[in-house]
């Protein structure tokens, strides 16, 4: 079972409103996650073409053109434009995010400054987009039939003021997680918007899901990071990148380890997109992370800590586990070891 400290934490993280009728903490103990005994990285169900599973298999992402209706697009837009001016409820486990270079300077609330917005699992008009079955559909070629959405973003890519500070440094999704194993984890991510090298597209490196975690810290950037930019230290900028230039509705979905990041936004719009990270109900949460993710513990126990306290809640403890665990929802298929 789910430990009781575990349940009492989450509860509190999740918030009052928060909990989905139908979906309830169930015994961790259940459902053991079958060894692989060789990485493959999609699953033989019968969604992928052989030429996509081969394609996912090498590279490491997966570009499904126009998945998504610009019209459900839209609808995700209007909402994250209520969200940013304060005209729409924001549940206290939603997270918005503000350029460094741009916040102080902004006086009209607006999504002017805002670089993201985290952790809509309590939002369900957004919540939408995780629970599409055209997404879904791909989703399973990678996790299986019973899916967590772990991680939830809208991602507003800011023009930027000059200060090279919308662009996002190359790193990988895994350093964050404490759940595994890796290969039944997916990012989608859907283009908005076009998406193209001016306004800051992702780039990637294509087969660099193959490797492991590397360290990651701030870059020393001249004209601030933000919050959480963690990036590859030591990065080289020579490895062959691969600027992925998107249409509206167009969804990439990419492993966890995926070297990839994205540009400066040089042109005077928004760059917008969603995502989600998935991953199997059958996933299990490590006892112990690696070493090499304890500066992303530190860093998003603070934040977590934060938004506790606005609650009059102070945690003697507080680990990855506790902050994943809270935001995990089942989106599809049958309760697993991750609920
Ligand atoms: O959309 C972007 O600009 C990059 C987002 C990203 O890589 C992330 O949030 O992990």
């Amino acid at each position: 079972m789910a430990d009781e400290r575990l349940k009492v934490l989450s509860q509190h993280l999740r918030g009052a409103a928060t909990q989905y009728p139908g979906i309830s903490p169930c015994d961790t103990s259940a459902v053991a996650v079958a060894a692989h005994p060789a990485i493959n990285y999609t699953l033989n169900n019968g969604v992928l073409t052989p030429e996509q599973a081969d394609f996912y298999e090498k590279n490491g992402y997966l570009v499904i053109e126009k998945l998504v209706s610009p019209e459900k697009l839209e609808k995700y837009r209007e909402c994250f434009e209520l969200l940013c001016k304060g005209e729409m409820p924001k549940p206290p486990t939603l997270t918005i995010m503000r350029d460094v270079a741009i916040a102080k300077a902004e006086f009209v609330p607006g999504q002017k400054a805002v670089t993201k917005i985290q952790n809509f699992q309590d939002v369900p008009e957004m919540m939408h987009y995780c629970r599409l079955p055209e997404l879904l559909k791909y989703v399973e070629a990678f996790t299986g039939p019973n899916i967590m959405a772990m991680h939830t973003m809208l991602i507003n890519k800011p023009p930027d003021p000059g200060t090279k500070s919308s662009r996002h440094p190359m790193h990988q999704d895994l350093y964050y997680f404490p759940f595994r194993p890796a290969e039944r984890v997916v990012c989608s991510w859907t283009a908005m918007e076009k998406v193209h090298r001016q306004n800051g597209c992702l780039v990637v490196i294509p087969g660099s899901h193959k490797g492991k975690i590397l360290p990651h810290g701030y870059p020393q950037w001249e004209g601030g990071v933000n919050k959480l930019y963690h990036g590859i230290l030591d990065y080289s900028p020579d490895k062959p990148r691969l600027h992925l230039e998107m249409e509206t509705g167009d969804t990439v979905f990419f492993h966890p380890l995926l070297i990839h990041g994205s540009g400066t936004n040089r042109t005077t719009g928004f760059r917008k997109s969603i995502s989600c990270h998935f991953a199997s109900a059958d996933c299990y949460y490590m006892d112990k992370i690696e070493d090499v993710q304890n500066s992303a513990e530190s860093e998003l126990e603070e934040m977590a800590r934060m938004t506790l306290k606005k609650r009059g809640i102070d945690p003697p403890t507080l680990s990855m586990k506790d902050i994943w665990y809270s935001k995990a929802r089942l989106v599809h298929g049958q309760p697993g070891t991750m609920c």
